[in-house]
């Protein structure tokens, strides 16, 4: 592969002569040629640039001077059909430069031409005219969002990263499969050699335990943690078929959560809790009520009472009244796109409870050991979209409900909160017993006509477990 980088400080890149990429150039693996783009001008004072056309700061490199020195590099036979040529020019305007794209470029072209800008840029002109050479393809690239003086850096970066992938320039090329922006689609996890102690840092003690399988799920968990925290755009980008149940639950820790039967390509989601407080966010629970209400009922029920039961209390307006009420707690969790994909609404008892609830709610209610616990907060409705059942965001609502409605307990002296669920819907009771909710009786519950059967469930506010 050959490489033509053009510049006005070409000793800038004298370091392609040391180190692997050097040693790979004297071998002949790869062939690195650097111009001094001054060599291309006709002047006294060899210029390059001038002012830029419509006024501003600074100076525009020329066009005819680029030109001509490109179409030098551009005329050299490569001794073989149709080579790919690639003409690459550092800006921080370009696309970003990466892992994959280096991987192509090494196993794939012919010529890496590499025009090194300086001042306020080349004429846009020279990208547009090679661009439009069916020989040549343009890519302007960034190395990241910040500025450098000139491309020269950028242009070091591009040789290194292409060239220590061509086959012949690394000695070892088993050490490049497992690496960062890999195949992974992680950050690597952390290395450590002797001394086992150095300046009162040990080496995690798990890697000194000669257990293969625990050391590599450590370091898988470390990947997962430090590309959550540093990376969360890689974290997003990922797939469910490159994790595995307990790289989702690492990943989980992190506050990031998939769908239980994630389809192929289908990425995770940081959901976010909100506590709805505006009456204008209404119609959104509205629309999520309405449509998950049907699932918890029983097959029995007629889709006309359904209905019936959703107009009156799932409405705009009712859930406008619950968001004003000082009794009422509801809270929502929210997608990456802004979607609702679960609530909760809770009723607080009136005074300290004493007063009783509505709808025949028990006011007070007898754990399994036979104390005596109330007055109690009604989850009334707790719902996950039909697609995030299973997902553990179930956990994340309870959590969340329960934390919004200790702010109003502060009073009581044992918070507690019941729910009623359908007594045939086996796969909610097994849910909310897996929220920390146990069976403390049963309660009767007219839909229309019908008479249904709840279990009566409770547990405490206390979220320190
Ligand atoms: C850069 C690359 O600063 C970066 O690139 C170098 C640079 C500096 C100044 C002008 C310039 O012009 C290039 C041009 O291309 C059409 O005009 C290039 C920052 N991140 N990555």
């Amino acid at each position: 592969m050959r490489f033509d980088i053009f510049s006005v400080f070409p000793a800038y890149l004298n370091a392609l002569k040391l180190s692997l990429v050097g040693k790979a150039s004297a071998g002949g693996a790869i062939d690195i040629a650097v111009h001094d783009l001054r060599d291309w001008t006709e002047d006294r004072h060899r210029t390059v640039d001038d002012t830029p056309v419509g006024g501003g700061a600074g100076m525009v490199m020329r066009a005819d001077i680029w030109g001509k020195a490109l179409d030098t590099a551009f005329d050299i036979d490569l001794g073989r059909e149709n080579p790919r040529r690639v003409l690459a020019i550092p800006t921080p305007a370009g696309s970003p430069l990466t892992q994959e794209i280096c991987i192509d470029l090494a196993r794939n072209c012919d010529q890496l031409v590499i025009a090194c800008g300086r001042y306020e840029g080349i004429d846009g002109r020279v990208a547009t005219h090679y661009a439009s050479r069916a020989e040549i393809e343009v890519f302007e690239f960034s190395l990241g969002d910040y500025v450098l003086n000139g491309g020269e850096v950028a242009a070091l970066a591009l040789v290194e990263a292409v060239a220590r992938l061509v086959p012949g320039v690394i000695g070892n090329p088993e050490s490049l499969v497992e690496e960062s922006h890999g195949s992974a689609g992680l950050l690597e996890y952390p290395t450590y050699t002797r001394p086992l102690d150095w300046r009162g840092e040990s080496v995690p003690q798990i890697l000194t335990s000669g257990d293969h399988g625990r050391v590599g799920r450590w370091r898988r968990d470390e990947a997962l943690r430090r590309t959550a925290l540093r990376r969360p755009d890689m974290i997003a980008a990922l797939d469910a078929h490159q994790l595995d149940r307990r790289d989702r639950a690492t990943l989980g820790q992190h506050g990031w959560y998939w769908r239980a039967q994630p389809a192929a390509g289908e990425h995770p989601i940081r959901p976010v809790l909100e506590i709805a407080d505006d009456p204008r966010l209404a119609c959104v629970y509205a629309e999520l009520a309405a449509r998950t209400f049907p699932d918890a009922c029983p097959p029995s029920l007629a889709d006309a009472d359904v209905r019936a039961f959703i107009a009156q209390h799932l409405s705009d307006e009712a859930f406008a009244a619950h968001i004003t009420s000082p009794r009422r707690v509801i809270v929502g969790l929210r997608d990456e796109e802004c979607r609702l994909i679960a609530y909760s609404l809770s009723v607080i008892p009136e005074g300290n409870g004493a007063a009783g609830a509505e709808d025949g709610a028990p006011v007070d209610a007898v754990l399994s050991d036979g104390e005596r616990i109330g007055p109690l907060i009604e989850l009334s409705k707790f719902y996950l979209d039909q697609e995030w059942r299973g997902s553990g965001l179930g956990g994340m609502l309870m959590t969340g409900t329960l934390r919004a409605l200790s702010a109003h307990t502060r009073e009581w002296e044992r918070p507690y909160i019941w729910l009623g669920t359908n007594a045939g819907n086996k796969r909610a009771q097994g849910l909310y017993s897996k929220l920390g909710f146990e069976l403390v009786g049963r309660r009767q519950f007219m839909v229309g006509e019908q008479n249904n059967h709840d279990v009566v469930m409770a547990r405490t506010l206390d979220v320190s477990y």
